[in-house]
């Protein structure tokens, strides 16, 4: 006879909606009785995300993350904004100059030498997310191209923590962005621009964002708010797995391994809408330019009762 699990999610083979789920999740750690309160209500909160999620799986339809052109303002909001589904919105931002013209070259002549802050010396730095203001370089952009130019990795990346200190440098290449008026307000958003290898580790975000890929490839891995009991949460936004395609973290964290999952490929002209409390994590295939936005037409506020640190 086999010892039973310590914790019967960990046993669990893989999505939540199989036969015996339920079984497992009125099993979970300590019995009700010897439990701490608080412990007991936040099992019963896992308890309800988790059976509300394998209630969507039923549907292949409703547990896809589609793929959409086309959408209008109004189905966008009813069929995802509102009920914090992802989409993707292929081929949005097809007609933006940006798309043909961003080549290293020409973000070279019309950056310039201005001075632009990067994430710098992040491979040294298993947390150089949460270490970020650490990680604070500034370089000539002719320095920073010529840096990323040498060949593909996660040691220096140009990421939204950058963009405030960037917004004068970058301002060349505005008039080459179109606006996203269907879905957003007129604001600026916060440039992304790396070698293909970075790497944005499993973390959610305290607003709804819509990421638009301009140039390159990127691929996003996502995760339902439901699937944070098995993710770890760390410090702030983090997970404590960082990366669900490394096995010497899924070694660690093993109940990551069942936890449910969508690939996103995102190339240029394509946006993602990233849910406020949807777990993601980014890798760049290419060379590339990605423009976040969280200035939606609807309220997008989360950020202000986040329970910190
Ligand atoms: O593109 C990336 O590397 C990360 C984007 C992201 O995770 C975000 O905007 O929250």
């Amino acid at each position: 006879m086999t010892a039973p699990p310590r914790n019967p999610l960990e046993a669990r083979p893989a999505l939540v909606g199989e036969p015996g789920l339920n079984v497992a999740l009125s099993r979970i750690g300590f019995s009700p009785a010897s439990a701490p309160k608080t412990d007991l209500a936040l099992r019963r909160r896992e308890w309800m995300l988790d059976v509300m999620e394998a209630q969507r799986a039923l549907s292949e339809e409703a547990r896809a993350i589609p793929r959409v052109r086309g959408l209008s303002s109004q189905d966008f909001l009813d069929s995802y904004y509102a009920p914090g589904r992802p989409v993707v919105i292929e081929r949005a931002i097809d007609h933006w100059p940006a798309l043909k013209r961003w080549t290293p070259d020409y973000l070279r002549r019309k950056v310039g030498d201005a001075p632009v802050e990067n994430q710098g010396d992040r491979a040294a730095n298993p947390d150089f997310e949460i270490d970020g203001y650490s990680h604070k370089k500034v370089l000539p952009f002719g320095a920073y191209m010529d840096l990323i130019a040498a060949g593909s990795g996660n040691d220096a990346y140009v990421t939204a923590n950058n963009s405030a200190a960037n917004r004068a440098a970058l301002a060349p290449l505005e008039r080459d962005l179109g606006h996203i008026d269907t879905y957003l307000t007129r604001a600026h958003g916060m440039m992304w621009i790396g070698p293909g290898g970075t790497f944005t580790p499993l973390h959610f975000d305290l607003t709804n964002n819509l990421i638009a890929q301009i140039v390159g490839r990127k691929s996003v891995i996502m995760l339902p708010p439901s699937e944070s009991a098995r993710l770890h949460h760390g410090r702030h936004v983090f997970s404590a797995v960082r990366d669900l395609e490394d096995e010497t973290r899924l070694v660690l964290y093993p109940l990551a391994r069942a936890a449910r999952r969508f690939v996103v490929d995102l190339g240029p002209g394509d946006l993602l809408y990233s849910p406020i409390g949807w777990w993601h994590q980014v890798r760049s295939r290419d060379f590339s330019v990605t423009i976040t936005y969280t200035n939606f037409r609807w309220p997008n506020e989360g950020f202000d009762s986040f329970p910190a640190d």
